[in-house]
């Protein structure tokens, strides 16, 4: 997979991805991901990027040419299957969203700032809108950062124990149950008994179990969905 990011602060997105799983995905020739600064695309002398809005109001807004001119040479260059725009003003990402992702050959992703990119840039070349959440950040280069963590992960490959990626929380529509590791007695906090058995059939169902429980106490709205 490619992944193209247009962003005001490139220097913002160069760590999250020289780690783990995303690093390694990128070593493996998996996943290809590129920053493209949108100050080089800038307009005049001084490569100015955002104007103040029409209407009148607080707060700066990133201009339409600037951003077409890049979003058009790099579709020049390859047909992207998605160009996406992180918003706060958007459907909220989910495990469905990330997986339907990370099937895909060619991603465009198009980080705001300010108040926001011109709705026209919205209406001429998004494709689809993404948040993470509801709450605002300054920017969405760490929108793009959780977007592309959690899809890179899910590419075929990327994860060496396919398992791994398929038991995660959210994949059946659960929360993960609780795990555990050595010792198997901490200050006498004791790991639950079934899991030292062996007994795999059990260790499974209670898993399922737990997973039910702590999904109906803590987001008693996912059962809502899958029922
Ligand atoms: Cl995608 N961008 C910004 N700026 N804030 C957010 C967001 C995105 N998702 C949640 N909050």
């Amino acid at each position: 997979m490619r992944i193209d990011i247009i962003s005001v602060a490139p220097n913002l997105l160069e760590s999250p991805f020289n780690h783990s799983i995303v690093k390694r995905a990128k070593e493996k020739g998996l996943a290809e991901i590129i920053i493209h600064d949108l100050r080089e695309y800038g307009l005049g002398n001084y490569k100015q990027i955002d104007d103040t809005q029409f209407g009148g109001g607080a707060g700066m807004v990133l201009m339409i040419e600037p951003i077409a001119n890049c979003i058009r040479k790099l579709q020049a260059e390859r047909v992207y299957d998605e160009v996406i725009y992180m918003t706060p003003d958007a459907k909220t990402l989910n495990q469905s969203t990330a997986n339907t992702l990370s099937l895909k050959e060619n991603i465009l992703i198009l980080t705001g700032h300010y108040k926001g990119v011109d709705q026209r840039i919205r209406d001429l070349f998004i494709t689809k809108e993404i948040s993470i959440g509801e709450y605002v950040l300054t920017g969405g280069e760490l929108a793009a950062a959780v977007l592309v963590d959690a899809v890179v992960r899910l590419i075929p490959g990327v994860i060496g124990d396919e398992q791994s990626a398929l038991t995660d929380s959210f994949q059946d529509g659960l929360l993960s149950p609780p795990v555990y590791t050595r010792p198997s007695n901490f200050e006498g906090n004791k790991v639950p008994e079934i899991l030292l058995t062996g007994n795999f059939p059990k260790i499974d169902d209670w898993r399922s179990e737990k997973a039910y429980e702590r999904t109906k106490n803590i987001r008693p709205d996912l059962l809502d969905k899958t029922s």
